[in-house]
C-alpha cells in the first residue's frame, strides 16, 4: 500500500501539465502519477506526420524526460477505481491511497468496434490512420502510391478527439495528389458520420466552400462499419436510414478514424456518467460526487470539443480550484469550454478555429481566424510544438487567454 496527497491519473497533456503544477506546489514524494506508457507523443502532430511534413519522432519523448522529476512514476495502468475509500488498484496489484485524484486517461481507440479494420490496417498498405502511433506512419507512402480510384477518409459515429483531424487529412492528402499530378484519376471522398463540416457555422462556412473549390465529395451521416482488404471495399451504414441500410465503396485509399470512448476501466469505474464518461462540473472541473476527485481532457463529459488547447485551460482552472478545495475553499475559478481546432486545408494553409461551449468564436488574434492563412500554419507547425512542450507539460501555459488580452489591446473586442 502507497499514500499521496495527490494521485494523478494518465500522463498525457492534462495528466503531465496538472502533476507538473502540483508537484512545485507540495514538493518531492507527495505527487504520484500512474502512466503504463514508455513514449509520451504531442499527438497533434500526427497529422502533419500523415502528410509527410514531420517525423513521428518529432511528435514523441521519452515518458521520463516530460514527467515531473518530482513526481513518483508508477510505470503501470490503473485497473481499478474506489473512489469511496479514496484508492485505487494498478496493473501490478498495488493499491494506491490519495487525499486527491486527477483523472486524465485520455480515450480509448476502438478499431476493433468496426469489423475488419484492424486486419486491414495491419494487411493491407493502402489503410492508415493518423490516430495511432503504428499506422500514422502508412498515411503519407500510402497518399503517394495512389494512382486512381476511390482515397475515402472516414469520421465515425462517436465523440472523437480533435473533431477536425479526420478532414485535416483530407486537404493535406488532395493536395498531395495535385502535386503528384494523379488529381484527375482519383476521386477524394470524405464520409462522415455528422451532418456538418464543422460544429461551428463560422469555420464550416470556409471549410463547405474549400471542398466545393477542391472537388471534395462530402457524404454526410455515412459511418464506417466494415472493411473488407482482400477486395478493397469499405461499408458504411446510412446513419439516417430507418431500414439501417449500408453501402459499400471500393478504395484505392482508405484513413480511417476510429470509433472512440473513456478507457474500459474508467467507463467501468463509479466515477463515469450514464454515458461513460467521468462526470465533473462543466464549469469547476470537481466531480459531480467525490469532491476531493478532479478531472481534465479527453475522458470527461466536458461538453466541448477534447483537444490538447482546451485541456490547457482546462488545467488552469482545475490547479486554482483544487488548490482552493485542499485549503477547504470552494472551487474559484470557472472554465468557459474554451477548445481550438487548427483546421490545416494545405502544406501552407490553416483557418484556426477557436470556441467556447456555446460555440462562439474566442478568437486569439486580431485577424479573421475563419480566413486560410500562411500565418496560422506557421503557428500550428512550429509554435504550437513549443508550447506544448515547454508550457502545456511544464503546468506553466493555461491556454491562449493570456495572449487574447495582449493581441485585442486597444483594438476593441472581436464581435462574435
Ligand atoms: P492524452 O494526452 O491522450 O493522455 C492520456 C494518457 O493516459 C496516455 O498517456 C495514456 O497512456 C494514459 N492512460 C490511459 N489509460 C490509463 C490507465 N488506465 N492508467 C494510467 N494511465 C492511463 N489537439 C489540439 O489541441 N490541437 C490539434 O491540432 C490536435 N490534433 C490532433 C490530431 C490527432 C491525429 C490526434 C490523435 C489528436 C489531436 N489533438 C489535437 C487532440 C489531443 O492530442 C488530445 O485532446 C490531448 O492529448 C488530450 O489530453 P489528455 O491528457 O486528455 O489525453
Ligand atoms: C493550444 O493552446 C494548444 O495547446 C498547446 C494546441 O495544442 C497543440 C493547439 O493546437 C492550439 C491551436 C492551441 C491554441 C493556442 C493559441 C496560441 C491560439
Amino acid at each position: 500500500l502507497s499514500v499521496y496527497k495527490m494521485v494523478v491519473v494518465g500522463g498525457g497533456a492534462g495528466g503531465c501539465a496538472t502533476a507538473a503544477h502540483f508537484c512545485r506546489e507540495m514538493g518531492k514524494g507527495h505527487v504520484a502519477i500512474i502512466e503504463p506508457s514508455e513514449t509520451h507523443a504531442y499527438q497533434s502532430m500526427w497529422t502533419l506526420v500523415g502528410a509527410g511534413l514531420k517525423t513521428l519522432g518529432q511528435s514523441q519523448r521519452p515518458m521520463s524526460s516530460v514527467l515531473p522529476s518530482k513526481c513518483d512514476w508508477i510505470k503501470e495502468s490503473a485497473v481499478k477505481f474506489d473512489p469511496e475509500n479514496n484508492s485505487l488498484t494498478t496493473s501490478s496489484g498495488k493499491q494506491i491511497q490519495y487525499d486527491y485524484l486527477v483523472v486524465a486517461a485520455g480515450l480509448q481507440l476502438n478499431y476493433d468496434q468496426v469489423k475488419g479494420l484492424t486486419e486491414a490496417l495491419q494487411s493491407d498498405p493502402q489503410v492508415c490512420s493518423n490516430y495511432h502511433a503504428q499506422y500514422v506512419t502508412k498515411t503519407f507512402p500510402a497518399l503517394e502510391a495512389v494512382q486512381s480510384g476511390n482515397a475515402i477518409f472516414t469520421f465515425p459515429n462517436t465523440p472523437i478527439k480533435c473533431a477536425g483531424a479526420p478532414q485535416k487529412i483530407v486537404y493535406l492528402g488532395e493536395e498531395i495528389f495535385r502535386n503528384k499530378g494523379t488529381r484527375d484519376k482519383i476521386d477524394v471522398i470524405y464520409n462522415t458520420s455528422l451532418n456538418v463540416l464543422f460544429a461551428v457555422e463560422k469555420y464550416a462556412a470556409t471549410l463547405r466552400n474549400i471542398v466545393q473549390k477542391r472537388h471534395i465529395k462530402v457524404n454526410y451521416r455515412h459511418n464506417l462499419v466494415e472493411v473488407k482488404p482482400d477486395s478493397r471495399e469499405a461499408v458504411f451504414q446510412l446513419l439516417d436510414s430507418e431500414k439501417g441500410e449500408t453501402t459499400t465503396f471500393s478504395y484505392s485509399f482508405l484513413h480511417a478514424t476510429p470509433p472512440m470512448s473513456a478507457p474500459d476501466v474508467v467507463r467501468s469505474s463509479p466515477l463515469v456518467n450514464a454515458d461513460g464518461w467521468v462526470d465533473v462540473n462543466k464549469h469547476t472541473l470537481q466531480h459531480t460526487q467525490f469532491p476531493n476527485v478532479f478531472a481534465l481532457g479527453d475522458c470527461t463529459n466536458l461538453p466541448t470539443s477534447k483537444t490538447a488547447a482546451a485541456a490547457a485551460s482546462q488545467c488552469g482552472v482545475l490547479k486554482h480550484n483544487l488548490s482552493a478545495v485542499i485549503k477547504g475553499k470552494q472551487p474559484t475559478h470557472s472554465y468557459d469550454g474554451y477548445t481550438s481546432c487548427p483546421l490545416v486545408t494545405g502544406k501552407n494553409k490553416c483557418v484556426l478555429a477557436e470556441f467556447d461551449y456555446d460555440g462562439h468564436p474566442m478568437e486569439t488574434f486580431p485577424v479573421d481566424q475563419s480566413k486560410e492563412r500562411w500565418s496560422m500554419y506557421q503557428m500550428k507547425a512550429h509554435v504550437m510544438p513549443q508550447l506544448y512542450f515547454h508550457g502545456l507539460l511544464k503546468g506553466i501555459y493555461e491556454g491562449p487567454a493570456m495572449f487574447r488580452k495582449v493581441m485585442h489591446l486597444g483594438m476593441g473586442e472581436k464581435k462574435h
